[in-house]
């Protein structure tokens, strides 16, 4: 549907409006000592998985307006990631969740992807939705039933996502646990702790010596009164207990309302237990809304930790993912918004001076401290992106160039204007 030659035309017919201007830029990266090319190449080889199941229109429990020629299939799926990588040049990268994305031809899967220069992330467990009436079914728990015939079906089902995921090239798998309560005296604390603990160390032991358990966690939903991995600290114990190879996953919209996020992403790296990220922002509670479209000055924060924490920890290499859900705008659309703000982010915070924010730091300088922040906040750095995707062969504005191949309305006719995405 894309190919690099129609990337160029567009972007020479673009190029007088799209002009990319580095001049004030320039001269800021030198008086910082920063190198324009070292930075640019930073900002360029940051890749952002894209999730399957973001990939089609979300909905709420009040209903679901579906956007038409939504991928149906796992080689569906693989193709519009192919169309956004084509398009921004920074989403080389599909994170699978099993069973709603089960592959049926590993071989034929991963040429797909490898022609699209697309390889595979993270995968995801699905312990939250088994319906079944019979002992199997998930309603009052996965990894922490009671039920040891339960605990015994999720942890085969983790088992099997590791399998699919080494056929594929994966390297990581993504536990989410929707295990809780919704009622006080619902089940035992301690107890669900330490099934909990067991069921994972046997999904561990599975692990080729190479992969990473990613551990994520949130306060509520689908539980309101507790939830067996409810904050970072509890998913910190748990990897901690489990080994090297085990390391918390943020989500973002994973925490209660004013939760101080860089921080626990310092102390994560600072222990070398943080995994990975779930980008995606949130005015409430797991909104999943466009990443850096409610409150982009904590994103920023959050970066500062990560370039920090990349310096100065021996932190592993991260996961970087989207997580979000989409149910006014084109999913696809959504997901440029996504990634673009998280380079700006990321380019911002390549443009701090730590050094200078250590002394003040060191003298009790609160507004130093502060100033130094804003002004590279305060910076603008959409040239840098911009050049960054460019080079690479990316479209000047990712999403102009969406809307100019009119590429919703060729998926709707290839596709048809009822086909659904699987997902939440
Ligand atoms: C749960 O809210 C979550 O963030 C987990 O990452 C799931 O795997 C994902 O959403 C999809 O439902
Ligand atoms: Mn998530």
């Amino acid at each position: 549907m894309l190919d690099q030659n129609k990337i160029k035309t567009f972007n020479k017919e673009q190029l007088p409006s799209h002009k990319i201007n580095f001049d004030h830029l320039e001269e800021r990266l030198t008086q910082k000592g920063l190198d324009l090319e070292a930075v640019v190449d930073q900002i360029g080889a940051l890749q952002i998985a894209v999730p399957s199941w973001a990939l089609g229109t979300g909905g709420t429990r009040f209903g679901r307006f579906s956007l038409g020629g939504e991928p149906s299939t796992l080689e569906e799926k693989i193709k519009d990631v192919g169309i956004l990588h084509a398009l921004n040049q920074s989403s080389g990268a599909i994170s699978l969740h099993i069973p709603w994305d089960i592959p049926k031809d590993y071989n034929a899967i991963k040429d797909l992807a490898n022609g699209l220069d697309i390889v595979f992330d993270a995968v995801n467990s699905n312990t939250f939705q088994d319906q079944a009436e019979s002992l199997h079914s998930y309603k009052f728990g996965s990894l922490s039933h009671i039920d040891k015939a339960v605990r015994k079906e999720a942890i085969l089902h983790n088992k099997e996502v590791i399998n699919h995921g080494i056929e594929l090239g994966s390297k990581a798998l993504t536990v989410w646990l929707a295990d809780g309560t919704s009622f006080s005296g619902q089940h035992d604390f301690r107890g669900a702790f330490q099934r909990t603990l067991e069921s994972l160390e046997e999904i561990y032991d599975h692990l080729p010596s190479d992969w990473k358990l990613l551990i994520e966690y949130k306060p509520y939903e689908p539980n309101f009164y507790s939830m067996v991995i409810p904050d970072w600290g509890t998913s910190h114990l748990l990897a901690s207990k489990l080994g090297d190879q085990a390391s918390t996953l943020v989500d973002l919209g994973h925490h209660l309302p004013n939760t101080n996020i860089e921080q626990i992403v310092a102390l994560l790296m600072h222990l070398n237990k943080l995994g990975g990220f779930h980008f995606n922002d949130s005015k409430y509670g797991d909104d999943d809304l466009t990443v850096g479209s409610i409150k982009p000055y904590q994103l920023f924060l959050i970066f500062c930790e990560l370039v920090k924490g990349m310096r100065e920890t021996a932190n592993p290499e991260l996961s970087w993912m989207i997580d979000a859900s989409h149910n006014l705008k084109d999913p696809m659309e959504d997901l440029l918004q996504s990634v673009e703000s998280i380079k700006i982010a990321f380019a911002k915070a390549l443009l701090v001076d730590y050094d200078r924010l250590k002394v003040a730091q060191s003298k009790n300088d609160v507004a130093g401290g502060q100033s130094i922040l804003q002004e590279a906040f305060r910076t603008d750095v959409r040239p840098l992106v911009k050049e960054s995707i460019y080079r690479k062969g990316g479209a000047l504005d990712a999403l102009e160039a969406y809307r100019y191949f009119d590429i919703r309305n060729k998926l709707i006719s290839e596709r048809g204007r009822d086909s659904k995405s699987t997902g939440l």
